[in-house]
């Protein structure tokens, strides 16, 4: 058996510097890619295509794929508008992510989703989403942090006989970049981690297929946590 190909979801950049002003670049950060490397996956960044049967061909080259952390999901992709604290919405990538979990759906490929990925997932199989948590009074955690990204800042609790509790065990601190979060579940789909104040940091499907989505950052802090890389290293090689 060779070694799995990763898709890595890229994400769109527009140029503010001097040189090329509102110039648009396709890249992926590249803990991302670092973390399948060193989890015996080869990765693979995915552009965006605009046209499902091209992205259907694209899913077709690799084994499974990550769904990466972005900006915000357009509220009107779950019936809502755009509330004032909402942040930036990119439609092409919206569109782009869609094709991508409904292809993998098709194709029987498993998904990782991470932070806006988890979102995007919950979204496309039909849940709905906090638009801003800090909006919310019991949300008091701190889930947008102020502390470097490898800082581990609230703790998340897994739910018994879930995919997330098998690989991370009953309990870890994650770090938290994120002002939004799943609210509605997708029909389909389990609760697998919540913080302590409750908000939804873990999902995963019910199926054959895995399809797991988490609300942190595992690819920030792998080089210092055990648990974050098992994450990596076992949906890469074993689920
Ligand atoms: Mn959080």
């Amino acid at each position: 058996m060779g070694k799995k190909l990763i898709g890595i979801v890229a994400d769109i950049e527009i140029v503010k510097r001097d040189g090329f002003p509102s110039y648009q670049r396709i890249y992926s950060n590249e803990d991302y890619i670092e973390a399948v490397i060193q989890c015996g996956g080869v990765p693979i960044i995915l552009p965006f295509l605009r046209d499902y049967s091209t992205v259907k061909e694209q899913i077709k080259l690799v084994d499974k794929v990550i769904i990466t952390g972005g900006c915000d999901v357009n509220p009107l992709m779950y019936g809502e508008e755009s509330e004032i604290l909402s942040g930036e919405i990119i439609p092409e990538r919206d569109n782009y992510d869609m094709m991508v979990i409904k292809s993998c759906e098709e194709l029987k490929k498993p998904i990782l989703g991470i932070c806006r990925g988890v979102q995007s997932l919950n979204v496309a199989y039909g849940g709905t989403l906090y638009q801003h948590l800090p909006s919310r009074n019991e949300f008091y955690i701190q889930h947008n942090q102020k502390s470097r990204y490898d800082v581990g800042i609230h703790t998340i609790i897994m739910e018994k006989g879930t995919k997330l509790q098998q690989i991370l065990g009953d309990s870890i601190i994650v770090n938290s970049f994120h002002h939004q979060a799943v609210k509605d579940l997708a029909p389909g789909f389990v609760v697998s981690a919540k913080s302590k104040d409750g908000v939804i940091e873990g999902i995963e499907k019910l199926g054959d297929v895995s399809v797991i989505g988490v609300q942190w950052h595992p690819e920030k802090m792998f080089l210092k946590c055990e648990q974050m890389k098992m994450l990596f290293y076992e949906f890469i090689n074993n689920i």
